[in-house]
């Protein structure tokens, strides 16, 4: 059980969680948990083209979108998934004891869209033991009301995307991002075949990840998020992403627990939130 702090990508502080054989690394800049593995499987797709630069999103992971998630609904000129992902957290606490090791991290970085008017923490704690445990806390710090959006932006590994299934979500309603935000119904188990965005309402807690020709299935439990959201590039949108590497689009399916669109909470002065998940491989 251990939690370090390591330096291999300058500017871009880490830190590795280790408990039994499950291991967790994760930037700062962004609280953004970059692996997650568990008896050396690595359960978390990242990019092979990925940038881990100050500033930059890093494609994989688990990127933390906060304080809103997808386009911005207040203004055309704001990132994004918002500025979480690519500003400084620092170490609040770490824990460590014979059930979990884990740290709670906090934004410092100064807010970089200055027209956002919000005043709001943002904890986010995480804990590993056999499975992946993670929460992002906001509050309202200000005296008036503030809308808040997040999505925990999960890139799952998988060993051929066209094999995945999310059982889970057949028979729901969702809204269809690549043909204009188009409410249908998910009346077919899902297939993942070219791009795939779509935004799942009102989904179960639950969701099993299946692979048909892989042993491992992969649970998440996820809590305080409104939507579902799937995503897969297909060939063609990942080749316009520069930090895509060739055939990626094959090796990951992103399952995105998030309070997406005009999903978003409004928290009274003094108010929280919170959205979290649990990873746990079946
Ligand atoms: O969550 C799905 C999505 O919003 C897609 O529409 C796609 O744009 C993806 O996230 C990646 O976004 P990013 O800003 O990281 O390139």
């Amino acid at each position: 059980m251990s939690c370090k702090r390591i330096e291999e990508r300058p500017g871009l502080p880490e830190l590795v969680l280790e408990h039994g054989s499950a291991r967790v690394r994760l930037s700062l800049q962004g609280a953004h948990i970059t692996q997650f593995s568990i008896e050396g499987e690595e359960l978390l797709w990242v990019s092979q083209c990925a940038r881990f630069e100050k500033g930059a999103g890093i494609r994989g992971g688990i990127p933390l979108c906060w304080p809103w998630f997808g386009a911005s609904l207040d203004a055309n000129d704001w990132p994004q998934h918002g500025f979480a992902r690519t500003s400084d957290f620092q170490l609040l606490s770490q824990t460590s004891d014979a059930h979990h090791t884990g740290v709670t991290l906090t934004l410092t970085g100064p807010v970089p869209v200055p027209s956002w008017e919000g005043i709001a923490s943002l904890e986010v704690d995480i804990r590993l033991s056999d499975h992946l445990w993670m929460e992002a806390r906001t509050r309202n710090c200000s005296d008036r009301d503030l809308l808040i959006g997040a999505g925990l932006h999960t890139y799952f590994a998988v060993s051929d995307s066209r094999q995945v299934s999310l059982p889970a979500l057949t028979g729901l309603a969702y809204l269809d991002k690549t043909e204009s935000f188009q409410r249908k119904i998910q009346a077919e188990p899902l297939s993942i075949e070219g791009e795939v965005d779509r935004v799942y309402q009102d989904p179960p807690s639950q969701v099993e990840l299946l692979q048909t020709k892989a042993e491992h299935r992969i649970a998440v439990d996820a809590w305080g998020n409104t939507d579902l959201v799937v995503w897969n590039p297909g060939p063609t949108v990942a080749a316009a992403m520069a930090d895509f590497d060739n055939e990626g689009y094959r090796r990951m399916v992103c399952v995105e627990p998030a309070i997406a669109l005009d999903h978003r909470v409004r928290l009274a002065p003094g108010e929280s939130v919170a959205i979290g998940q649990t990873l746990r491989r079946l």
